[in-house]
């Protein structure tokens, strides 16, 4: 039998903690490791066209498992094309392993041929990064690597020089054996009970809640009860949240609309729990903070607090429960629910289908699409305005899943995200909500839904323009500059990659459409052209109102005080954007 090589022990490492495949583009720095997975069955190849692809794809499986997702790419410019991807991963607090392949190790430091300094270029975007030198470093590097990014939650790398990967092995096998563990993190008793007395003393609570709240609805919709807090979201915890929520009062924030931004700005109390919500701007002043987080490092990192607990949600709440006294008042309860209904019937009705034979509203699409899609449904959306139309038209509901670059906030993320969901959930319904930018940027994975044979759904958002930065330009009282979009038609490239395309000239046609391409045997893409955003400020604006114009005139319209200070025909799409 042949000897086992590093590529080889590496290969099994992985296959034995449960690793299903690599998401990579080949090189011959990767030759060991990729001429490894060819001669075994239980890790796949998942060849994509573009290193970030890999990442997103990684980063998507990962979030959607809870478990390791690994990706590869060749030495220098290979594994260079992973950085954007990973920081995706690392800033959304995904275990993400990257495979980094290196040139010869004895050609290090001599400016050979595609060198690169990997630890150094994945130092910011890693909790470990190593170079294997040497065979006997294996596994034990490659555990390290795998334990830190399942443990602290995001991405390691490993260096492997492609000499080294097909070196003789100098262990036999893994070392660690042991499933990944899963503890409660709760406070302490003591701590328990001086967040029940600070919140049975309290009146006007206001929650504010993340992806921390990911497993924990019933808790945490027990613990609203009690306290008759209505519920704001971070877009991470719309999954989690959302759903089934009697106290769901809607997001706020750039994303968010004038519900929950009441929410919170009226509250006495803010009980911020398993959030990192990050616009300083968008929280109370005068309130006293309550916040709750696994990572104590995150306590006080966006706004005052006065109360910081180390905890997990789950654990936390599941302890607090017994120890609360039922609310009296629901006075503050019940205004932000009604402003919710109307913020949100206001949103219902911007969702119209536009006028005949004309370029559809996207939140029309966006509405069709979310009335059409499983139960089960996997969405991805693309950073741009398709973030905005799943924010706000997107139900979930427990099963469905939602996927976004809503950390780091890098364009081109939806379609490679989707072939990390559909790669590792072949039964489920997969939606990649893309932008006519977005997809662009990294189009040449649309013939990967071919070649792996992943029946992904794209809807592309076609407006012609990076519109959402259009929008931010028009805030800022910019002209736009720069955003307009030559598009091709993308029916027809996605065609000619082997997908059915579809275009939606106009609204009568996108309910068919997207139900003729879902229903669909293989991948499908329908283009919607949709329309390009209207956005109005006043026309005479000073050098100083310019300055902050944008979060003033954004604070303005959410707080309902927009008519004092600009004339609201103007900023009507402002206006119709945040309430
Ligand atoms: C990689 C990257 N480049 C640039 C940006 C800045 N940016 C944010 S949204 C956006 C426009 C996205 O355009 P598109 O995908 O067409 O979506 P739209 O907003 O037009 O619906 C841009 C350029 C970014 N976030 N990421």
């Amino acid at each position: 039998m042949a000897k086992k090589r590093v590529a080889d022990l590496l290969v099994e490492t992985l296959a034995q903690a449960g690793v299903a495949r690599i998401y990579g583009v080949s090189g011959d720095s990767l030759n060991g490791i990729t001429d490894s997975i060819r001669r075994q069955k239980q890790i796949r190849w998942a060849h994509v066209r573009h290193e970030e692809s890999a990442a997103f794809a990684a980063g998507a499986e990962a979030h959607l498992t809870g478990r390791l997702a690994v990706c590869a790419g060749s030495c220098g410019p290979g594994n260079l094309h992973l950085i954007n991807g990973l920081y995706d991963c690392h800033r959304s607090r995904v275990p993400v392993l990257a495979i980094a392949a290196q040139i010869p190790s004895q050609e290090i430091g001599s400016g050979y041929f595609q060198e690169t300094h990997p630890e150094h270029l994945f130092a910011q975007c890693s909790h470990y990064c190593e170079l294997i030198s040497h065979p006997e470093q294996m596994p034990r590097v490659l555990e390290i690597a795998m334990q830190t990014a399942i443990a602290r939650r995001g991405v390691s790398v490993i260096t492997l020089p492609g000499d080294i990967a097909l070196r003789d092995a100098l262990r036999e096998c893994p070392r660690l054996k042991f499933p990944p563990p899963t503890p409660s993190v709760s406070l302490s008793d003591v701590e328990i009970d001086t967040l029940a007395k600070i919140l049975n003393d309290s009146e006007k609570i206001t929650i504010l809640a993340g992806a921390g709240c990911a497993g924990a609805h019933a808790e945490l919709i027990a613990v609203a009860s009690k306290l008759n807090a209505p519920i704001v979201h971070a877009m991470r915890g719309k999954e989690f949240i959302e759903y089934d929520n009697p106290f769901d009062v809607g997001m706020t924030g750039l994303l968010g609309f004038s519900s929950g931004y009441h929410a919170m700005m009226n509250c006495d109390t803010l009980l911020m729990i398993g959030t990192d919500f990050p616009y300083q701007q968008f929280f109370p002043e005068h309130a006293t903070i309550i916040q709750i987080d696994i990572r104590g490092e995150q306590l006080g990192r966006r706004t005052k607090v006065d109360y910081g607990f180390v905890g997990d949600t789950k654990t936390t709440f599941r302890a607090l429960l017994p120890k609360l006294k039922q609310a009296a008042d629901d006075e503050h309860l019940k205004s932000a629910l009604e402003h919710y209904q109307k913020a949100r019937k206001t949103l219902d009705e911007l969702a119209t289908e536009g006028r005949e034979g004309k370029e559809s509203h996207p939140q029309f699409v966006a509405r069709e699409l979310d009335e059409l899609a499983d139960a089960a449904a996997i969405f991805s959306c693309d950073v741009g305005t398709p973030t905005i139309w799943a924010a706000r038209y997107l139900k979930m509901n427990g099963k469905r899943r939602l996927l976004g670059s809503f950390s780091h906030g890098s364009m081109a993320n939806a379609l490679p995200q989707a072939i990390g969901a559909q790669m590792s959930h072949p039964g489920h319904q997969v939606i990649s909500m893309s932008g006519d930018g977005g997809l662009a940027m990294l189009m040449g994975d649309l013939l990967s839904l071919r070649q792996l044979e992943l029946p992904v759904k794209v809807i592309v958002f076609k407006n012609n323009a990076l519109a959402f930065v259009e929008l931010e330009m028009k805030a800022a009282g910019i002209l736009e500059f720069g955003t307009d979009l030559h598009n091709p038609d993308f029916a027809k490239i996605a065609e000619a990659a082997g997908l059915l395309g579809l275009t939606a000239e106009s609204s009568d046609q996108v309910r068919p459409m997207i139900a003729h391409a879902l229903k669909h045997n293989g991948p499908a893409l329908v283009e919607v052209l949709v329309h390009r955003q209207e956005l109005s400020m006043p026309p005479t604006i000073t050098l100083e109102q310019m300055t902050g114009f944008s979060l003033f005139a954004l604070k303005a319209v959410l707080s309902g005080r927009g008519d004092e200070i600009v004339d609201l025909a103007k900023v009507n799409l402002l206006r119709r954007w945040f309430t």
